[in-house]
């Protein structure tokens, strides 16, 4: 039985059309299939949010006017716009970062720790301990809020809601989290090819500095405007990876096509200087990754929460069922593909 489905599979990776039509069947959402019928009204063939839209000016002035929207919020708006990424400077309270920073200890010294942590070595979920945290590079904890009410209290604080609200016209819904020590040292990416959606442009990542992050510590950093680049799919036709399906060669040459893409449009990397308690907020096409160490000794401690709006679902809704409960914090939407 298990042979018979891996040859399946196997047929359903090796051609790409055959794959497009039972993922677009399966993933159905009314939404996308909106987004879809007015393509030509989006810069990606895959939608996008009401910002994404060729009629923003309008639609920003419209909303300016009607809900009396701050001078604050519309430069932000522009910003996420054309550069696709926004902040909000000092928006997380310093008592709070410190009761969760002390909460998230706690849960960590348990023994056992309930824990997940993921690694660029290992990346299936395995138990959080110091010695894995040691031995592994690119340590994240995952979706720590299903143990911390403080992490619940940090990613849905009014401000970061009020963005993502704006952003999403809908409630977000927080997905996924990781919780970072150290940089993260990751590669320039684009989340639609790992954080996965069934509207593929309607996600957004909030990173969240737990600490004034020092230079050299692998501090995020961004190439703006890059949410709008599209030059590449995996197997030519689908905006998110699958490894099965496209293999490493493609995964490289997507990192590769990033670079040569920022060349020649002559985009430099940027940094977030951030300072304890500062919020960046990255479009889904953002390519966004961690600088190199320089200090490896020292700490560079952030949190990431990927959400989406109310009504679009994460992909592991559909390959883990016994992962699609909603919980609420406060009336806030928040689930796990780690945790049931
Ligand atoms: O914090 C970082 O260094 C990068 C995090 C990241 O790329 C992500 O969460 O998608």
């Amino acid at each position: 039985m298990r042979g018979m489905l891996y040859k399946i599979k196997r047929l359903i990776e090796r051609s790409p059309f055959l794959y497009g039509l039972i993922y677009n069947t399966v993933t159905r959402n009314d939404d996308y299939t909106l987004q879809r019928r007015e393509l030509d009204q989006y810069v990606s063939k895959f939608g996008g949010m009401w910002t994404d839209r060729k009629d923003f000016s309008e639609v920003l002035s419209a909303k300016a006017r009607t809900r009396h929207l701050p001078k604050s919020d519309i430069k932000r708006l522009m910003t996420w716009r054309h550069k696709g990424y926004a902040m909000l400077p000092g928006a997380i309270p310093h008592d709070l970062i410190d009761r969760y920073k002390e909460d998230l200890t706690n849960i960590m010294e348990q023994n056992p720790s309930p824990l997940l942590m993921t690694s660029y070595d290992v990346p299936a979920p395995i138990g959080y301990t110091k010695e894995n945290a040691k031995i592994y590079g690119s340590v994240r904890i995952v979706d720590d809020y299903i143990f911390s009410n403080f992490s619940r209290e940090i990613l849905f604080h009014p401000d970061i809601v009020r963005f993502l609200t704006l952003a999403f016209e809908q409630k977000p819904v927080l997905t996924q989290t990781l919780r970072f020590d150290y940089g993260s040292e990751q590669p320039l990416h684009q989340d639609t090819a790992f954080v996965r959606m069934n509207s593929p442009m309607k996600l957004v990542g909030v990173w969240v500095a737990l600490e004034d992050i020092e230079v050299g510590t692998g501090e995020l950093m961004y190439l703006p405007g890059s949410h709008n680049w599209e030059g590449f799919l995996f197997s030519g036709r689908f905006k998110h990876y699958d490894a099965g399906r496209d293999g490493p060669e493609q995964l490289a040459a997507w990192h590769q096509w990033i670079l040569d893409e920022a060349k020649t449009r002559g985009v430099e990397p940027e940094r977030f200087h951030a300072k304890k308690g500062d919020v960046f907020f990255w479009h889904a096409g953002l390519a966004h990754g961690g600088d190199k160490r320089i200090h490896p000794d020292k700490t560079r401690l952030s949190l990431v929460g990927h959400f989406c709006p109310d009504g679009v679902k994460p992909l592991y809704h559909y390959y883990k069922p016994g992962h699609r409960t909603v919980k609420e914090h406060h009336g806030m939407p928040y689930m796990s593909s780690y945790y049931r």
